[in-house]
C-alpha cells in the first residue's frame, strides 16, 4: 500500500522525546526518516531507564519506530560533509537541540537555506525565539510549569502538579508535525522551503487555552461557577486548581466504585451533562430529583454538587467501575472507568485498532508500543522496530554516492 508521505526525505536530528515523537509520526505515514546520531552513544534515550542490559531502552524504541539510524560526528569535517550532502537532497530537517547548538555546529538556518532553498528546517525549543527565557534548556515538566498547565492542575490545597501526559514533549512534537506538513504544502505552491519553529511553552499554553478563558472570566466576574471553590470557597485573582472538576459547561468528578479501599484505580469519571439530568436521576434511583426545584437546573445543583456526587457514590458502592459504566452508558451519560496502563495494554479494542501494537525488535524480542492514534480509511500505518545504533549508516552513505572504500575510511575517521 503506498503511503502519503512516501518520497519525503527527513533528516531526523532529534533526541529525547519532543523531536522523536514528531519524526516517528511522519515515518509511520511513509516519510524516509534518517536519524542522525553521535557515533558510540546515539540518542541518550537508548540507554536511559533500561529494563534489559545492553539493549535499547523502551524509551528509545517507543519513540523511534520506522526510522533509519545513521551515525555521524557532525562536529568533525568529514561528518559535516556528509550532513551537507544529506541536506542537499532532503526535504525536511528536524532538530531539538539546546538553544544555539545547530549554529555552533556550523549549520545556522541561513547556511542550510543556501545549501538547499527548498529545505524545511523544523525546530523545537523550550521557549520561542526572542522570548526572555530563550536561552534555557527545557524538559517536559519545565514546559508544563512555564505553559500554565502546572498552576492549574491538582488540588487547591496542594502544590502545582505535573500531568503524566507528555504535554511538553510529545504534544510539542505533534504541533511541529502539523507545521512541517503545512510548510510542505506551502512549498508545493511557492517552490521555497522555510523554517518552522515550535516552542514547548507555546504548545502547552495552546492546550491550556480554556484556562486563559477562565482567567479573563475571573478578571471580569471575580468567581468561576464551574470550579469547586464556587459558591462556598474563595477565589484569588488567578485561575485556581480545580481538582477533578469538569472545567467546561458540565460538572464532573472522579467517583469511588466498589473496591476503591484496596484498588487505587477503582473509580469512574462521571459527568453531569445538563440535558442528561433526568436520565441520571433514573439511573441512580432518584427519580424524585427530576422535578425538584433544588436539583432541576444547573444553577440549582451547583451549591450542593458534592452532595449529589456523594449520593452517586453510594449508588456506585456495590458496582465495579466496569459494571457502573455498563449501566450508565444505557442512559447516555458521558462517563468512563479510570483505566490503568495494564488494563490499556490488554484492551482488546485498542489491540484491534492498532492503537496498542506489538513490535518485533532484533535484540529485545517483542515489545508493546502506542501505534498511530490517527486512523485513515485507506491506510493502516504499520509500526516497525526502531533501528539499532548506526544500523543504516552504510546504506545511507551508499545512497549519497560514497564507495565502499570511502565508507570504510569514514568509519575510521568517525571512530570515537
Ligand atoms: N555529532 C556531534 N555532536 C552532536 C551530534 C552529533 N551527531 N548530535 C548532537 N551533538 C551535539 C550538539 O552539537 C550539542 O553540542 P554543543 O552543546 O557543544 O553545541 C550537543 O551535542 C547537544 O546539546 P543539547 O544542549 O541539545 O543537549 P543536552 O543534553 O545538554 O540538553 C535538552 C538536552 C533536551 C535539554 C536540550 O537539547 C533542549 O533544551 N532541547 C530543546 C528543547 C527540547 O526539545 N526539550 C525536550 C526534550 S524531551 O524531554
Amino acid at each position: 500500500m503506498s503511503k502519503p508521505l512516501e518520497g519525503i526525505k527527513i533528516i531526523d536530528f532529534t533526541h529525547v522525546q519532543a523531536g522523536p515523537a514528531c519524526t516517528q509520526l511522519l515515518a509511520w505515514f511513509g516519510a524516509d526518516v534518517i536519524k542522525v546520531e553521535r557515533p558510540g552513544s546515539g540518542d541518550v534515550t537508548r540507554t536511559q531507564l533500561r529494563d534489559i542490559p545492553d539493549v535499547d531502552a523502551l524509551y528509545f524504541t517507543m519513540l523511534n519506530s520506522n526510522k533509519k539510524s545513521l551515525t555521524l560526528d557532525t562536529k568533525k569535517p568529514e561528518g559535516k560533509e556528509v550532513l551537507e550532502k544529506l541536506i542537499k537532497e532532503s526535504d525536511v530537517m528536524v532538530e531539538n537541540f539546546g538553544p544555539g547548538a545547530l549554529d555552533r555546529m556550523g549549520f545556522p538556518w541561513q547556511y542550510i537555506k543556501e545549501l538547499n532553498p527548498k529545505m524545511i528546517l523544523a525546530s523545537v525549543k523550550g521557549f520561542s525565539d526572542g522570548h526572555h527565557y530563550d536561552d534555557l534548556k527545557v524538559y517536559e515538566n519545565v514546559a508544563q510549569c512555564a505553559g500554565g498547565a502546572a498552576s492549574t492542575t491538582g488540588f487547591w490545597d496542594g502544590p502545582p502538579t505535573i500531568s503524566a501526559a507528555a504535554l511538553g514533549d510529545s504534544n510539542t512534537g505533534m504541533h511541529l508535525a502539523i507545521g512541517i506538513l503545512t510548510a510542505l504544502i506551502g512549498r508545493d505552491k511557492t517552490g521555497k522551503g522555510q523554517k518552522v519553529a515550535v516552542s514547548m511553552q507555546d504548545s502547552v499554553l495552546n492546550l491550556c487555552r480554556v484556562k486563559l478563558r477562565d482567567q479573563q472570566r475571573l478578571d471580569r466576574l471575580g468567581y468561576l461557577e464551574e470550579y469547586p471553590q464556587y459558591p462556598h470557597g474563595e477565589f484569588s485573582d488567578v485561575v485556581p486548581r480545580g481538582g477533578n472538576a469538569g472545567g467546561g459547561g458540565q460538572p464532573g468528578w472522579v467517583l469511588k466504585c466498589k473496591g476503591w479501599e484496596t484498588d487505587p484505580n477503582s473509580y469512574i469519571y462521571f459527568t453531569i451533562q445538563g440535558h442528561a439530568w433526568a436520565p441520571i436521576c433514573r439511573a441512580i434511583g432518584k427519580p424524585e430529583w427530576i422535578e425538584d426545584a433544588n436539583y432541576n437546573t444547573a444553577t440549582a445543583r451547583q451549591p450542593h454538587i458534592f452532595d449529589i456526587f456523594k449520593t452517586i457514590e453510594e449508588w456506585l458502592a456495590d458496582k465495579t467501575k466496569f459494571e457502573a459504566v455498563d449501566i450508565l452508558r444505557k442512559f447516555d451519560i458521558p462517563c468512563a472507568p479510570v483505566l490503568t496502563m495494564k488494563e490499556l495494554a490488554n484492551d482488546p479494542s485498542l489491540r484491534e485498532s492498532g492503537t496498542i501494537t506489538e513490535v518485533a525488535h532484533k535484540e529485545r524480542g517483542s515489545y508493546l508500543t502506542v501505534g498511530s492514534p490517527i486512523k485513515f480509511s485507506d491506510m493502516k500505518p504499520e509500526i516497525t522496530a526502531s533501528p539499532l545504533l548506526g544500523e543504516h549508516t552504510d546504506e545511507v552513505l551508499k545512497s549519497l554516492g560514497y564507495s565502499s572504500a570511502q565508507i570504510a575510511n569514514l568509519h575510521q575517521q568517525q571512530a570515537v
